[in-house]
């Protein structure tokens, strides 16, 4: 690729500085290159030619796609072929940033006269036929509806658009707007992905510099656990924007320099003044433009990253008062980090130092979400994850609590219950820990019975009437206002109402079965690890306690 013929201003405003990286920066940009690769960053060059041939064979079932669903409607030989197809990468694998086991965010488009729908059926099929591929599910229904996959062990999430043309060649290009017009909304939706990440692409200067100033920034935000965009933190793509304004301020500066002005830059930026790639744009569709002139709504962004594509839009929607504090509070962290190793006072690896959150704080509410199948657990914690923030919104509200400091994920666990009474006390998070087991993606496969009875025995009447209890447990750190001096006696802090109207909203879910979903909320005093939860259960039914 080449940057040559990129005007010297990029961006809504000129750059702070055109100077060039000296020797001292490049070293350290190579510094930085290394620590990136000692933390497994990197995939080997036989992984990325294996995901170039994954992709060459994606577009040529595209095609193939098309044409059959051409011949279908009757076309001619000719013209079903002419009618193309073709693929588009997005995500972090079409930024150049992606780590050794990501995925393939890939889209799917066709041209007119193939269905929507089809892909859906038509494409699945022939997915299904093909030996390389695994893990084949659809998901017709989200937002942005989409197939997701394993094709020769890469995992490719598919989504699909259908464009307004009667030819989808090889060398269409998503950038015109006017391809928007007349088309399905959730079209719209799959091919906004591409279009931002083109977009990013073309608005930074010095690609190099960017990606590995960006593998950098995405390392350091899941360490310090703010890279969650449902959580109210940031996800890749605001991520990406972010450091691709700063390149757009230091064009000619190298990777570790644009490392340090990020941190920087960020923490002394003027919220909720909005961080824009370029100048908004005015399009053919009957949809908003994020302008907080106009919408009241888009003033109540407090860190706003504007998309570059149109229709523009925040990537950070969800951000609230404790997140951005949260976050700002990392970026004067990354600030004196990396100042001090601009010096060749440090090093990058404490940049990368994980977050201390269950030692922080001295109180915080755990969130449980339990059900007695995967299948339910999957859905059931995804929704009370997307509704999360609003608990935290609430919880801003609270007199006294300074910051409500929500943890980036839910964790899940299993839990293998020999009675009643411990089915309905792993809903309430109390358990043994005898019989209770992490779930993350690398345990699925253990026999966990085989492991109880190891370890403890169990009768052939316990094996058989064991039941599964599956919990995702989310937390929120909570920072009390210290007491000012001179105030006697308790103080009390009341979280009934935030944690009732949390209750209720989760349960106004259209899906919502309440025979077997459940939800707890309740609070934790002190350190509070993964698995060391020290609970004191008459705190269970009130939600007010005294503080210090
Ligand atoms: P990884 O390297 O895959 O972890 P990524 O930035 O590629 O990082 P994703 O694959 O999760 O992250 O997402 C890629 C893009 O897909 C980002 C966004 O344009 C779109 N996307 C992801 N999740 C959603 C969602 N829930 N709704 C709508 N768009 C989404
Ligand atoms: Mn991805
Ligand atoms: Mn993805």
């Amino acid at each position: 690729m080449s940057n040559d013929k990129k005007p010297e201003t990029l961006g809504v405003t000129a750059p702070i500085s055109l100077v060039g990286p000296t020797e001292q920066e490049l070293k350290l940009s190579e510094d930085l290159v290394k620590t990136l690769q000692n933390n497994g960053l990197f995939e080997s060059e036989q992984d990325a030619q294996k995901r170039v041939v994954v992709l060459g064979k994606l577009n040529l079932m595209v095609k193939d796609f098309v044409y059959r669903v051409s011949k279908s409607k009757g076309f001619p030989d000719s013209l079903a072929k002419e009618a193309g197809g073709k693929i588009f990468t997005f995500g972090s694998y079409r930024l150049g940033v992606h780590g050794a086991g990501a995925d393939i965010d890939t889209l799917c488009v066709v041209p007119k006269h193939v269905e929507r729908e089809q892909f859906f059926t038509i494409m699945y099929e022939m997915l299904k036929e093909r030996s390389e591929v695994t893990e084949l599910t659809s998901v017709p229904d989200a937002y942005v509806p989409l197939i997701k996959m394993h094709f020769s062990g890469i995992p490719i999430d598919f989504v699909c658009a259908r464009l307004a043309i009667a030819r989808v060649s090889d060398d269409l290009d998503l950038s015109d707007n006017n391809l928007l017009k007349n088309l399905d909304e959730r079209c719209v939706r799959s091919i906004n992905g591409s279009r931002v990440t083109d977009e990013i692409l073309r608005l930074v200067p010095n690609i190099t510099a960017f990606r590995t100033a960006l593998r950098t920034v995405k390392l350091w935000a899941k360490r310090r656990c703010v890279y969650s965009n449902v959580i109210g933190f940031l996800g890749g793509v605001a991520w990406a924007m972010l450091v691709a304004r700063i390149c757009q301020l230091y064009p000619n500066a190298c990777s570790a320099t644009i490392v340090a002005r990020f941190f920087r830059i960020l923490h002394r930026w003027k919220w909720p003044q909005p961080v824009l790639l370029k100048n908004l744009e005015d399009g053919p569709l009957q949809v908003r433009v994020w302008n907080p002139k106009l919408y009241p709504a888009d003033r109540n962004h407090r860190m706003p990253i504007i998309t570059p594509a149109y229709p523009s839009m925040c990537a950070t929607h969800n951000v609230t008062d404790s997140t951005k504090a949260i976050m700002l509070k990392e970026f004067q962290r990354g600030e004196e980090l990396s100042e001090k190793i601009m010096l060749g006072q440090g090093s990058w690896e404490e940049l990368f130092v994980k977050s201390d959150f269950f030692h922080a704080y001295k109180h915080y509410l755990q969130v449980i979400a339990t059900s007695d199948s995967l299948e339910t657990q999957l859905k059931w914690s995804g929704l009370v994850e997307s509704r999360f923030r609003q608990l935290v919104l609430k919880l801003e509200l609270v007199e006294m609590l300074v910051l409500a400091h929500p943890y980036v994920k839910g964790i899940d666990k299993v839990h293998y219950c020999l009675t009643e009474k411990e089915r309905v006390d792993a809903a309430r998070g109390i358990y043994s820990n005898e019989r209770t087991f992490p779930l993350s993606e690398g345990d699925m496969e253990t026999d966990h019975l085989e492991l109880i009875q190891e370890k403890t025995g169990l009768t052939k009447e316990e094996r058989e009437n064991i039941k599964t209890v599956y919990s995702t447990t989310f937390y929120v750190g909570l920072c009390v206002e210290p007491k000012t001096a001179g105030t006697t006696g308790t103080r009390k802090l009341d979280l009934v109402w935030p944690t009732q109207e949390f209750i209720k909203l989760v349960k106004t879910w259209d899906n919502y079965d309440e025979n077997t979903m459940k939800i707890t909320v309740k609070n934790v005093k002190g350190c509070c690890s993964q698995d060391v939860v020290s609970s004191n259960e008459n705190d269970s039914s009130c939600f007010v306690y005294r503080s210090m």
